[in-house]
């Protein structure tokens, strides 16, 4: 039995969440497997035109957002054992094996800034050894080279990348245990299934083999030449 791991996000834009509602992720919440909340970066403003971003200091394009009302809406969330990941185009890449790592985290918060960005002293601020040595750890994590209007769809991508690790959220494990023998994490076979032949095209006879070692041998040799193609 695993413990319940908590999910949280601050965005100005909560409803891009409601698709964790859905499927796998939402089966997840149901079964208690997960706990996630989102929170309104505007509640956390006491202006009237509920500010949460200014001009750069130095100049240049687009706003910084601002760190008082990021600080108000992270303060409550930074329980021990937490780690804040902050979307950013120029954070470390997310892959499989980050995946792995937050998938063992009890408590993860994303802080969806919009693509210029949180004003970087939340980052130094949530780095410091005060919360270092209360196991609370920060990153910064990009999903891709190619820019975003705002961290959250790169949130859900996360979010959905580590719940199905999770013990319990996917139906068969043994497909867990099979990404896992590849380095990369997924199968990079093709795969087929029925019926045997479909607009004249047919299943590769060795798949109706059941010989399982020649299977093995032709799906390795497959995800090479997929690799070759597709780099
Ligand atoms: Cl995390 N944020 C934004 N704004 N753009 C991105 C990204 C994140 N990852 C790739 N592009």
């Amino acid at each position: 039995m695993s413990a319940l791991m908590k999910i949280e996000a601050v965005t100005i834009f909560p409803d891009y969440f409601s698709p964790l509602n859905l499927s796998l992720i939402g089966k997840a919440q149901s079964a208690e497997i997960i706990e996630v909340k989102i929170h309104d970066l505007r509640s956390f403003t006491d202006d009237n035109h509920n500010t949460v971003d200014d001009t750069p200091y130095g100049g240049g394009a687009g706003m910084v957002m601002l760190p008082e009302i990021w600080g108000r809406a992270l303060d409550p969330l930074m329980v021990d054992g937490t780690d804040l990941i902050i979307l950013t185009p120029a954070g470390k890449r997310f892959d499989q094996k980050m995946a792995e790592k937050f998938a063992t985290s009890e408590h993860l918060v994303f802080a969806c800034g919009r693509y210029e960005g949180i004003d970087d002293r939340v980052r130094i601020h949530y780095s410091s050894p005060e919360y270092s040595s209360r196991n609370i750890r920060v990153h910064e994590v990009s999903i891709g080279d190619y820019v975003l209007g705002g961290g959250e769809v790169a949130s859900l991508v996360i979010i959905e990348a580590v719940t199905r690790l999770l013990p319990g959220v996917i139906g068969n494990p043994q497909s867990l245990v099979e990404e896992s023998h590849n380095t990369e994490g997924y199968l990079e076979y093709p795969n087929f299934t029925k019926p045997q032949e479909w607009r004249g095209i047919t299943v590769p006879e060795i798949l109706l083999s059941g010989n399982h070692g020649e299977i093995a041998k032709w799906r390795t040799l497959q995800a090479s030449e997929r690799a070759k193609e597709n780099g």
